[in-house]
């Protein structure tokens, strides 16, 4: 190394270290995790459009899953985002892949046979990295509230100018990880948002942030009020068999802004896959609560800060594994903060 190269801050050492290994490689196969939330779709976009401004031209992004949320749904909408069902990528065809927003060996990740997995970008603790995977560039920077924040640094550093669809798909990403800018909240990540500010399309940003609901919304969120269970501050629902799995973490989300409530335990089984969400308050850690919970299951989860998320395999869907399965999590939930044995109060019988 040169000494102009050491002396070079982090960040911007990493930014040239990226410009300077897109520009070795011919087509860039961008990944992320299942069924990706705003902030993977605007770091895989930002990523795409900063590797084209490097210079190289063909890059993909691979969909695994589906786009869930209606938000996101509008998001793919209204900024023309490009999607290639993951089944149809052929990974041996592209000399460079990239995992934005996870990382290799996380459980909600698909790395298809072949690709090469040279760029690692993201903002999750990975707690046992899986061995024989050494990406080329790996920027994980935990303290950062979301990765479309750290992809927006390399425009930064690198100066370049992303497009107005790229902008704002980047600030939506960022405002969703970081509540508004209110929880898991960076420096970087407030940098990045005054710098994409100017460039974003407001009325686009809005229509994704209000986007109209399906009737089914309304009717599963009836349903699901009535099972919500009360812990002191802690709140519990399991929604049982649900039709899309977005419902969990969007009523963990709702349930979180009712006063007294500092901790928000949610989950709803979908085929034989039963989904966690954590949320707490700020200074609360989603993510040893959606641990203690876990404890014994066979399952995965993640998440940061107040934020949690994870999924756990049953042998079947039958209701009696289902109820077991609640019951057990319930116990460790209470458990792990204080109140075991204590009893519920169902909002569905609060009269004030
Ligand atoms: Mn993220």
């Amino acid at each position: 190394m040169t000494p102009s190269q050491t002396s070079l801050p982090r960040s911007i050492a990493q930014t040239e270290a990226l410009l300077c290994l897109l520009r070795g490689r011919r087509r860039l196969l961008v990944l992320t995790h299942n069924n990706p939330d705003p902030d993977s779709l605007g770091a895989a976009i930002g990523l795409r459009h900063f590797a084209s401004l490097a210079g190289l031209v063909d890059s993909r992004f691979a969909l695994s899953g589906r786009i869930l949320r209606a938000e996101n749904q509008e998001m793919v909408r209204q900024l023309f985002i490009d999607m290639t069902p993951i089944a149809e990528i052929d990974a041996a065809s592209f000399d460079c892949a990239a995992l934005v927003d996870t990382q290799p060996g996380f459980g909600h990740t698909i790395v298809p046979v072949g690709a090469k997995v040279d760029i690692v970008i993201d903002h999750h603790v990975q707690e046992n990295p899986p061995a024989g995977i050494n990406p080329v560039f790996r920027d994980v920077r935990c303290e950062v509230g979301a990765t479309s924040s750290l992809v927006t640094t390399y425009f930064r550093e690198a100066g370049f100018i992303p497009s107005c669809e790229v902008a704002t798909a980047l600030i939506y990403g960022i405002k969703t990880d970081t509540a508004d800018l209110s929880r898991n909240v960076s420096d970087l990540d407030m940098r990045a948002y005054d710098f994409l500010f100017p460039l974003v399309d407001r009325e686009k940003l809005v229509t994704i942030t209000r986007p109209r609901l399906p009737t089914a919304y309304f009717i599963t969120l009836k349903e699901a009020l009535r099972k919500v269970r009360l812990y002191g501050s802690v709140a519990m629902c399991s929604l049982g068999v649900i039709a899309s799995v977005e419902m969990v973490a969007e009523f963990a989300d709702l349930l979180l802004r009712m006063q007294g409530v500092s901790a928000v335990f949610c989950g709803g089984l979908v085929d034989n896959t039963y989904f966690v969400s954590v949320r707490t308050d700020a200074g609360g850690d989603a993510w040893r609560m959606i641990g203690a919970a876990m404890v014994g299951e066979q399952g995965t989860f993640g998440g940061h800060g107040t934020v949690a998320g994870g999924s756990i395999q049953l042998a079947s869907s039958d209701t009696r594994g289902l109820r077991r399965l609640e019951r057990r999590l319930e116990r460790n939930i209470l458990r792990s903060v204080g109140l075991e044995g204590a009893n519920a109060t169902l909002l569905a019988d609060r009269g004030d």
